[in-house]
């Protein structure tokens, strides 16, 4: 089957996580370049920001989107803009190479019609982490979450549908795509702080896309 620019995964880089829950190691590998150049051709548009939570606490990973919406904080509460209040302009389009990856992506995992509307952007460096936390933002569950690794690796912290439920470690390299969908829609997970490091592709960074049907 064609699938465009994204190969079919070897039986062996395809890692079952949990029931709705795929791991195809290494997956972004072939375009990673192509990637790395679509994200900074968004942030020149739409800058990275350390958001604020509606806490009062600034994240420490910086935060950028593109797509029809983006995702967005502040002491306000958490919402889906259409427009990047920083920039007061809509936010940038999502690159057809993003749309390719995370439908390719999905379909592998059994998600044929997965239609994505929104690529939030995290950027981490060393120190930087992610709370355990459910993403609930979006309207429909029934879709999944498509997520990319670039650069440096991370430690994922993937719990249970409870906040108490004592998380898995899994590493997560460059190029590694997961698909979150069905019952694992919804578990609490997080990012163990990162490492210091120096990776070919980013240097001292890591970098997350999140592929989302938000609207
Ligand atoms: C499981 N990002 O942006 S990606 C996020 O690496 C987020 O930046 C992390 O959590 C990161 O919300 C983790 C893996 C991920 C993303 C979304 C999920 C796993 C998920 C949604 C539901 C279940
Ligand atoms: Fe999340």
């Amino acid at each position: 089957m064609q699938r465009g620019l994204f190969a079919n995964p070897a039986e062996n880089a395809r890692e079952p996580l949990t029931e709705g829950a795929v791991l195809l190691h290494g997956y972004a590998n072939p375009r990673q370049d192509g990637l790395l150049a679509a994200v900074q051709e968004v942030s020149a548009a739409a800058p990275f920001r350390n958001m604020i939570t509606p806490g009062g606490q600034r994240m420490s990973v910086a935060m950028t989107n593109c797509g029809d919406a983006g995702w967005f904080s502040d002491r306000r509460g958490y919402r889906y803009d259409p427009i990047d209040p920083t920039t007061a302009q809509p936010w940038p389009p999502m690159p057809d190479l993003f749309l390719n990856l995370a439908t390719c992506a999905a379909a592998e995992a059994g998600f044929d019609a997965f239609r994505p509307d929104v690529c939030l952007i995290n950027r981490y460096e060393p120190g930087t982490r992610l709370s355990l936390h459910q993403d609930k933002d979006e309207r429909d569950f029934g879709a999944p979450i498509v997520s990319v690794s670039l650069g440096l690796p991370a430690v994922f912290l993937w719990g249970g549908l409870t906040r108490g439920d004592r998380p898995r470690r899994i590493r997560l390299e460059s190029g590694d795509v997961v698909v979150w969908g069905g019952p694992a829609r919804l578990v609490y997970h997080g990012i163990a702080p990162l490492a210091d490091g120096d990776h070919p592709l980013t240097g001292r960074v890591r970098l997350n896309l999140t592929f989302r049907k938000a609207l």
